[in-house]
């Protein structure tokens, strides 16, 4: 299939500088070349860049570097409905998580001409359902998938959203990390979450299914969106916010090949990665085999079973 590398160098999402070198670790990893070898058509669109920077304020005075995330929303939501209209599969690379401010809406908005609607699969040990009212870290990477929900809280503040996202097509993975709003936000919306406790009682391949299931009867497009530190930080330590207890190697490649198996993903996010944390490369090594493992690289070369 066609492939777009879109790099989003955002860092002013995060506290910890260094996600803006993330696109450049993928290039550097061998991102493109890795999924040519899968026979997929690869065009490195290069970096977006920011869009005109617009005066704003915000009442919680914990939210900095507003001005800053909100012009990068503005140039990635075209950006990736753009890239979506293009290619079969745009992938982002990020940056830190505050570029699904932008991607999420933008692909939402292609999908919806497209009379499909998005579902997103969040991998990530952290919610990011907060508004900029409810942040206490002011980190405004914790805020995106409050903003593509259509939450309150944003009018005024970030773009106006042209196409939310339903709650209901929404599936989390990885939990560990829940603020005290954020868990009220998830109750609220009926986000379905399956947090580190849960992946440990029943692994992850049941509820995965169970959610591509839906995504295929309604026809849908599926955006994933992965943050480093979904995966356990003994794995993948080059990331800002590691918190204990995350996914295996082996669970996190079991997501991508089944995800692979369902010909059902439109679009990816690879965020937060900071190379300037990261331990001779191997975190954005093991991101770019991820990648590759959703884009048809397998153990053995015959058909994996259909199901
Ligand atoms: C925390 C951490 N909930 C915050 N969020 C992170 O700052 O709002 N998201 N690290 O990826
Ligand atoms: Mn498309
Ligand atoms: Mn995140
Ligand atoms: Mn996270």
């Amino acid at each position: 299939m066609s492939c777009a590398l879109v790099g989003a160098p955002v860092q002013s999402g995060s506290a910890t500088p260094g996600c803006l070198m993330g696109p450049d670790a993928y290039r550097t990893a061998g991102l493109a070349e890795v999924l040519q070898t899968l026979g997929h058509r690869v065009t490195d669109r290069g970096n977006v860049a920011q869009a005109e920077i617009k005066d704003l304020t915000h009442d919680n005075a914990a939210v900095h570097h507003l001005t800053d995330i909100v012009a990068w929303a503005d140039a990635l939501e075209g950006a990736a409905y753009e890239a979506a209209s293009a290619v079969d599969m745009p992938i982002f690379l990020g940056g830190d998580h505050a570029l699904a401010i932008g991607t999420v809406p933008g692909v939402a908005r292609h999908a919806a001409e497209a009379g499909k609607p998005l579902f997103v699969l969040w991998l990530d040990a952290h919610p990011d359902i907060h508004t900029p009212d409810t942040t206490t870290s002011g980190n405004l990477h914790g805020t995106p998938v409050a903003y593509f929900l259509g939450m309150d809280g944003f009018d005024g503040v970030y773009p106006a959203l042209k196409t939310r996202v339903a709650p209901e097509n929404v599936c989390m993975m990885g939990i560990r990390s829940v603020d005290p709003a954020e868990n009220a936000a998830l109750t609220a919306q009926g986000v379905e979450v399956h947090d580190m406790r849960a992946i440990d009682e029943h692994g992850i391949i049941k509820p995965l299914r169970a959610f591509l299931d839906r995504v295929r009867s309604a026809d849908g497009a599926l955006h994933v969106s992965l943050d480093v530190d979904f995966l356990d930080p003994t794995i993948a330590p080059a990331v800002g916010t590691t918190v204990p207890g995350g996914a295996t190697f082996r669970e996190a490649h079991l997501i991508m090949e089944t995800l692979c198996d369902s010909g059902l993903v439109t679009s990816l996010d690879m965020v937060e990665l900071n190379p300037f944390l990261d331990d001779r490369g191997r975190t954005a090594k093991l991101m770019v085999d991820l990648c590759a493992s959703l884009l048809g690289r397998t153990v053995l070369d015959r058909p994996t079973r259909s199901f």
